[in-house]
Order: C-alpha cells, then structure tokens, then sequence
C-alpha cells in the first residue's frame, strides 16, 4: 500500500510513521509536510534513508503542489494529520487554522475526487464535541454527539470533518473520521500541557496552571492512538467516525503534581494564572464503537506512559531545548508574560 501521511514530522504524524513502518515494512510511506514552527524531521533520522520512506515538503494548502504529487505518486491511502494544532495559539490567532485545517483538507479530498483513492482518513479530536460539565461523570462523547465547537481550532476541526462527510456522501469519496481525546508521548512540541510542565520544571521555571486546574482532559498514550489510526483505515467501514479513549480523565493539576513528583521537584513552582478564554471543562471520549467493531483497545496505562514520557525528555534534552530556547520564546512571552 502507498500511504500519504501529511503532517507526518509532528508530535502524532511522526510517531505513526513510525509505528507503521515497524508494524507493515511492505508498504510505502511519503511523509507530506510544510514544516511550520511544529514540524520537525528529527523526530524521523532513524526511517529517513529507508527505500520505502520519501518526504515531501508540501503546504497542503497548495492545491497545484498537491496534484502534483497525487499525479506521481498514485497514492492508496491518505491520512491527513496536517494541521495547526494548538489551542491558544488558535486564540491569538484563529486565521491560519481555518486555511490549513478547512481549507487544506478540502485541497486534499478534490485530490483524492480528481485522481482516486481507497481511503481518505481523517485526524480529528474529541474537541469537536465541545465540553462535557464538571458535575456530570455519567457522561461521554458518542460518535453521535452533536458538534459544539468552543475554540477556533476545534471549530476548524469541526468544520473539516463536515467537509469529509460531504465528500463521502457528495462524491463518494471512501472516507473515514477518528476523534481523539488528548495525546501524550514522546516528540510533543513543549507548547501542550504534559511537555511544557517537564520542560518548565527542569528549567526551574514556574509551572503555568490556567484557572482552578480543575479541568478535565482524557489522556491516550500516543502509541495508542497510532494502532487505532491504523486499524481503522485497514478494517474500519467507510462512512463512519471512530473515537479513540481510553477511558483515563484527569485534572489538569494531578498531571501537573504527578510530573514535579516524577521529577523530584516542589510543588511551590506551580503558578495559577488567568484561565483560558473559553477553556473547555471536561472531555471524556466512549470507546465503545471502535472496541465492539474493531476490537481496539488502549495497551499503555497512564501511570507506565507517563513515566516513559518523563524519562524520553529526560533522555532527549537537546530535542526540546532546541525548541525552547529559539523562537519559541517570543511565543511564551506573549501567552504567559502579563498572565
Ligand atoms: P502537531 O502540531 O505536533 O503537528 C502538526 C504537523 O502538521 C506539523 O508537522 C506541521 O508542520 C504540519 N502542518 C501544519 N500545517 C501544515 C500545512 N498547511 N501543510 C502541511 N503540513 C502542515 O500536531 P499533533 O499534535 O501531532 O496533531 C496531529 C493531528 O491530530 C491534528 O490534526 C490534530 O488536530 C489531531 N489531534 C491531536 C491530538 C493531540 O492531543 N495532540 C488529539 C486528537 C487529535
Ligand atoms: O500552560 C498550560 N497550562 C494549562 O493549564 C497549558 C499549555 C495548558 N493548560 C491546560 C489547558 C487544558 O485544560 O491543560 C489542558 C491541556 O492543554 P493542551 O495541552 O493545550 O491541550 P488541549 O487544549 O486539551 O488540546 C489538545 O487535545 C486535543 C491538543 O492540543 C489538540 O490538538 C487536540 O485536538
């Protein structure tokens, strides 16, 4: 199988590659990136001279570029990590989401109309689903839950993945969704919650908790997620939408803790800053869906990938400190410096 991958050298995009090239040496891999400030080839040495793998440095958003490639290379599949992917980043600055994440993904499917395809499938997150109340844990996000989009980038997302559905039952385009809940493992850009607080915590600095820390999030070793990906555009059923959780909410300040425990450091570098605009309280993906059809099942408990995290930064400190102490400051400075 030839696999396009866009957004293959993020946090997500990268560690699939790798899983897939492991799990199915036979098939071919094109890595579709632009690099923006989250893409980092790094992530990707050790499958770089592989004769099955082959980057591309394209915008998705490039419609001319993206033909180009499809017209050479008669990819299978697609799956469409590509995206901007920060929340508050989106906060600052909601432009740049809506052309990438709607307008690159629509780039995408005419690709796929125009040349053909087996599989469209597209990266979502259970953020399209909006938040879930604090007071109400008898409550999940099911694939059919309405959209209630509550930031710029889940309302791109969002839109997206009505597009996708649109090409699906328009055109006939063979699609499938996933929606996931939050990621963590190794290659995460220090910008998220789990790698930021490594990082600020290692450095000495304050660690940055918005509001109360009250707030909810259901964490998915990202390994996780990558074998769910990839069983869903082999076995899933064209049409549907799978979510991926694992059943593993926490507080925002319980991950905080169990990281400053981790690493031995006091809990006095937490800071409680001005909370988030908008800042979802709650998610909580139901798995159920892709356990009963597909048979998929999370492998990595929280309190294992947590620590294999923690001791991948530790083990890989040039990779985020590179990325800490370059333009990444101008960018803390303007989310954290008045907060
Ligand atoms: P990331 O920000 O780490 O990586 C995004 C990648 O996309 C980068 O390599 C970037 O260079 C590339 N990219 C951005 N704009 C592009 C463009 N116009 N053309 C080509 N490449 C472009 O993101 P991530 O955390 O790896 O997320 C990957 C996908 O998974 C996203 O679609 C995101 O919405 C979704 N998702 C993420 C999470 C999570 O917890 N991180 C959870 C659920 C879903
Ligand atoms: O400095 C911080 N302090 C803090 O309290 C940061 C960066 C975050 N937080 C809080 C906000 C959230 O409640 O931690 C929680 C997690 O924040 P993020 O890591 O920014 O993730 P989130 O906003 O939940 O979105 C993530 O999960 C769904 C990904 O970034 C999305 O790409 C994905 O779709």
């Amino acid at each position: 199988m030839k696999i396009i991958v866009t957004g293959g050298a993020g946090f997500i995009g990268s560690n699939f590659i790798l899983y897939v090239m492991k799990a199915h040496p036979e098939d071919q891999i094109i890595n579709v990136d632009c690099l923006t400030y989250a893409g980092n080839l790094e992530n990707l040495v050790s499958v770089e001279n592989e004769p099955n793998y082959k980057f591309a440095k394209i915008d998705i958003r490039d419609r001319k570029a993206v033909y180009q490639l499809f017209e050479d290379e008669k990819p299978d599949v697609v799956i469409n990590f590509a995206a901007e992917s920060h929340v508050d980043r989106s906060i600052d600055n909601p432009g740049v989401f809506v052309e990438t994440n709607v307008n690159g993904t629509q780039v995408l499917l005419d690709a796929c109309r125009k040349y053909g395809i087996k599989r469209y499938h597209q990266v979502s997150t259970d953020e399209v689903y909006g938040d879930l109340p604090l007071d109400r844990p008898d409550l999940f996000f099911t694939e059919t839950t309405p959209i209630h989009a509550s930031s710029p980038y889940s309302a791109s997302k969002a839109s997206a993945d009505l597009l996708v559905g649109a090409y699906h039952r328009t055109f006939g385009v063979p699609v499938t969704i996933s929606r996931c809940s939050n990621n963590y493992g190794p290659y995460q850009f220090p910008e998220k919650l789990i790698p930021l607080m490594i990082a600020n915590a290692e450095n000495g600095k304050e660690l940055p908790v918005y509001g109360d820390g009250m707030n909810v999030r259901d964490w998915l070793y990202v390994e996780d997620h990558c074998k769910a990906i990839d069983l869903i555009v082999r076995e899933g059923k064209v049409g549907e939408i799978y979510n991926i959780g694992g059943h593993n909410e926490m507080h925002n300040i319980d991950i905080v803790k169990i990281i400053l425990k981790t690493l031995g450091k006091s809990e006095d570098l937490i800071r409680f800053v001005k909370d988030r605009a908008g800042h979802d309280l709650r998610y909580a993906i139901d798995p159920a869906k892709i356990h009963a059809e597909l048979g998929w099942l999370p492998e990595t408990m929280f309190a294992d990938g947590i620590k294999k995290t923690i001791t991948w930064y530790l083990d890989n400190r040039s990779w985020w400190e590179n990325i800490v102490s370059g333009e990444y400051q101008n960018y803390y400075a303007r989310m954290y410096g008045n907060r």
